[in-house]
Order: structure tokens, then sequence, then C-alpha cells
């Protein structure tokens, strides 16, 4: 209901009556005017002028189901947006909605975490507001070892979404950071449930540093975001649609051969790395070379000093550059 009356304030180019609400929706004017409370609550200014009706004057910036529905095509890839204020993971959501039984492409989304998630048991800084913190659940009918690839099929979207949007050329630190200027403004976050030639779901969660403008002292030096690095404040909702239009493309592409063939030409375009000096570092051993780009198993070839390439599994190291973090 709350998105119909949406729809009808965003589509009319002035006032929409509140007779013509109910009509539309078949119900009371004391349910429409509670709807536009609501909103009202939720950072929407409308104006109501006797005679005239509703008119909407301004949207806030939010993730919620119906401001990222109203920015998406029409598609049939995505079944369900379901949006939370305040969560502790969404990426924990995710898979607990995959275990009750939700067996379609979904969208979680949130305004805030309280316990944002990083890899092997890092945490996300997930701020309310600011950021745009969503998992995709997917049932990929896909061979368990070819999932980690999809970190790079998510990381070519985002790029991608980025340029799109803001026009910032944002490049991938393999496998699952973007950069801008050096530092980090998104992290990917694959996990899976699978039989060993089974996958029963995929959860991949985004982290993205939309208009985050503080850091917490610990991740300042390494992270940054869209508004910091483009110097305007980016709409969160649109951000996420263009990035949902083009996650489909790249995997339907992925998806034909479950390897990296069709996308590994313009996924070491955007690779920071390439063909510079990095630190493949893997416990306490220390491996130095240069990144030539991945393969098209998703594995990073690193050319050794003595010629011989090395391919790099995501998930056994960490890929640093010479001087730092990137
Ligand atoms: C990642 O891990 O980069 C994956 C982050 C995925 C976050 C999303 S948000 C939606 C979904 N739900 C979740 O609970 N998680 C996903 P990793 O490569 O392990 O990097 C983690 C490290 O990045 C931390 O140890 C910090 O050093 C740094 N970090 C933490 N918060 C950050 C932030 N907001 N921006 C940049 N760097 C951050």
């Amino acid at each position: 209901m709350k998105e119909k009356v949406l729809l009808m304030l965003k589509q009319s180019q002035s006032y929409v009556s509140g007779q013509e609400m109910c009509n539309a929706l078949g119900v009371s004017r004391t349910a429409v005017w509670k709807v536009i409370n609501q909103l009202k609550e939720e950072g929407y200014v409308i104006e109501a002028v006797s005679n005239k009706g509703y008119s909407l004057s301004k949207t806030p910036n939010t993730i919620t189901e119906y401001e990222v529905r109203s920015h998406l095509e029409d598609s049939a890839f995505l079944d369900q947006i379901v949006s939370y204020e305040v969560i502790d993971s969404t990426n924990v959501k995710a898979k607990q909605l995959a275990n009750e039984g939700k067996n379609q492409n979904l969208l979680v989304l949130a305004e805030e975490q309280t316990a944002g998630r990083g890899r092997r048991g890092r945490g996300w800084s997930s701020p309310k507001g600011s950021g745009i913190w969503m998992s995709l659940l997917l049932h990929p009918q896909i061979a368990p070892q070819n999932a980690s690839m999809l970190t790079l099929v998510s990381a070519l979207a985002l790029v991608k979404a980025i340029k799109e949007v803001t026009q910032l050329e944002a490049q991938i630190k393999w496998p699952n950071d973007i950069i801008l200027n050096g530092k980090k403004v998104c992290g990917i976050l694959t996990e899976m449930s699978s039989e060993v030639d089974y996958i029963h779901y995929v959860v991949i969660g985004i982290g993205i540093n939309a208009n985050t403008t503080e850091f917490p002292e610990e991740i300042q030096p390494i992270a940054t975001s869209l508004q910091l690095a483009g110097n305007k404040e980016v709409n969160r909702a649109e951000l996420v649609a263009v990035i949902m239009k083009h996650f489909e493309r790249y995997y339907e592409r992925f998806i034909k051969t479950e390897d990296m063939r069709e996308l590994q030409e313009e996924y070491n375009n955007s690779l920071v790395h390439k063909n510079q000096n990095v630190k493949i570092i893997n416990g306490s051993t220390i491996t130095e070379g240069i990144a030539r780009g991945i393969d098209t198993d998703g594995s990073l070839l690193v050319e050794l000093e003595e010629g011989r390439i090395l391919p790099v599994i995501s998930g056994e190291v960490s890929v640093r550059g010479m001087n730092g973090y990137v």
C-alpha cells in the first residue's frame, strides 16, 4: 500500500487528490492519511493542499525496498527485495531466509548493520544511513568449486555501476575489494551452503561506503567513500538498482561457461595491480612477483622472478602492493 501511494505521488506531475488515491487503492481516506504520515516519518516531504491533494516535493536518500524498486528496470531477475532499518548482518539474514526455504533470487538491504562481517571473522563497519549494506541470495546450478568466481563477477558489476552512476573509475583489488584513490570503497563477502557436488545457495554480501564521510580510526588509512572521492552525494537506491542491472548481465555470461573466459579481459582491465609488483602473503610466507591478471578459473596469475607463472587461488592468501595496502 505504501509502495502504491508513493508510486502515484511519483508518477503525478502535480497533486494527487486523496479521493483519487482512495478510489485507486480501494481504502478509506484515513488509511491514505496514515500512509502519508508514515512516508513523512521516513523523510519524504509531502505537501497537502486542501481541494488539491498531496504532492511529493522531496524523496529521502534511502535504500528501502520501494525506493530501489522505483529505479529498477523491468527485470525478472530479482524475485524479492527486503529492506531493514537495522539488522545484525544482511548476509546472516539472507542465509536465514535461505534456510527457511526461500528458493528465489532475493536481495536483502539494510540502512545499518550492528554486526557487519568481513571475511574470515573480520568486521565490517556499517554505520547508519550512509552506506549500502546488501546481500544477494542466489541458487546457481554450478559446481561448488566455481562459486568463488561470483565474487569476481560482482566486482565487475560494482565497477561498471559506480562508473555509470558517479563517473568514477574504480578498480578491483583481487579478489574482493573495490578501490578508489588507493583506498577501499567496497568489500564483497561471498558465502555458500553446499554439498560436495551441489550448491544449496550462495549469498553475495556487498558493502559500499557510498556517502560515508567519517570512518573509525583503525580503518581511516585504508577506507574511502564514493562521496569523498567524487565530492558528490550518491543516490543509493539508484546505485543499488544499477548494480543489479549489471550483475544480472555479467552473471548470465558467467553461468553459461561457469568460468571467467568471457569476462576475463574486462576484469583484467579493471585490476588495480595489473602489471604491478605485489606481495602474496600466505601465513608467514611472502612471495613477490608481478600480477598479470586473472586466469579463466578466477585465480590471479603472478609472474615470479624466474619467469614462472604462479596461479594464486583466493582464500589462501592476501595480496598487497609493495608499499602498503594497494
Ligand atoms: C570484506 O572483507 O571486504 C567483505 C565485506 C563485506 C561487507 C558486506 S556489507 C553487507 C554484507 N553483510 C555483511 O555482514 N557483510 C557483507 P575483508 O576483505 O575481510 O575486509 C575486512 C576489513 O576491511 C576489515 O578488517 C577492516 O580492515 C576493513 N574495513 C572494515 N569496514 C570497512 C569499511 N566500511 N570500509 C573499508 N574498509 C573496511
